[in-house]
């Protein structure tokens, strides 16, 4: 039978430069995901001088800092991460949905990848649970889906 032509990524160090956006808000939080991000990069073979850290200030501001970091060309995939906690207002809602939108308005406008590790979450627990504990890593997540994507979209070029 003839065999079917298979693009995909691989999971094998790349020398692709990747940046990490950061939001401050909920620092005990996003500080986790941010050491399961560089961890994971870094056990797939990634150089250090290969990650850059950029810190905004909230989940709100990520998507120009991304937009930013992408119009820059210095990197092969971008990283966000933060963590939007539910309060008592409508307020999550407009910086949650902002946040998403905007991130993967800049990916397509820009053809780069960015990985989605924002937490949106309804409570704290929630979040803790997301950033190290019993649901996982995040960060981590979201870092292997850049490191795969960058590896992937080389594939597609050849
Ligand atoms: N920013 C976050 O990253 N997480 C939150 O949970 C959050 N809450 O809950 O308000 C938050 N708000 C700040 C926002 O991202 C902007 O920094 C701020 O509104 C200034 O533009």
């Amino acid at each position: 039978m003839k065999s079917i032509e298979t693009i995909e990524g691989k999971m094998t160090p790349n020398d692709g430069k990747y940046a990490i956006v950061v939001g401050r808000w909920n620092a005990f939080v996003v500080e986790s995901l941010l050491e399961g991000a560089v961890d994971s990069l870094l056990r797939h073979g990634v150089d250090e001088d290969n990650i850059t850290i950029i810190r905004a200030p909230g989940a709100f501001e990520i998507p120009l800092v991304v937009q930013r970091a992408a119009s820059s060309e210095k990197y092969d995939a971008i990283i966000a991460l933060g963590a939007v906690i539910r309060g008592g207002t409508p307020h999550f809602e407009y910086v949650a949905g902002e946040c998403t939108k905007g991130l993967s308005q800049v990916s397509l406008d820009f053809s780069i990848p960015v990985a989605f590790g924002v937490l949106t979450v309804d409570s704290i627990e929630q979040a803790i649970e997301r950033s190290g504990t019993k649901a996982g890593n995040k960060g981590e997540e979201a870092a292997m889906s850049a490191f795969e994507m960058v590896s992937l979209l080389k594939a597609m070029e050849a």
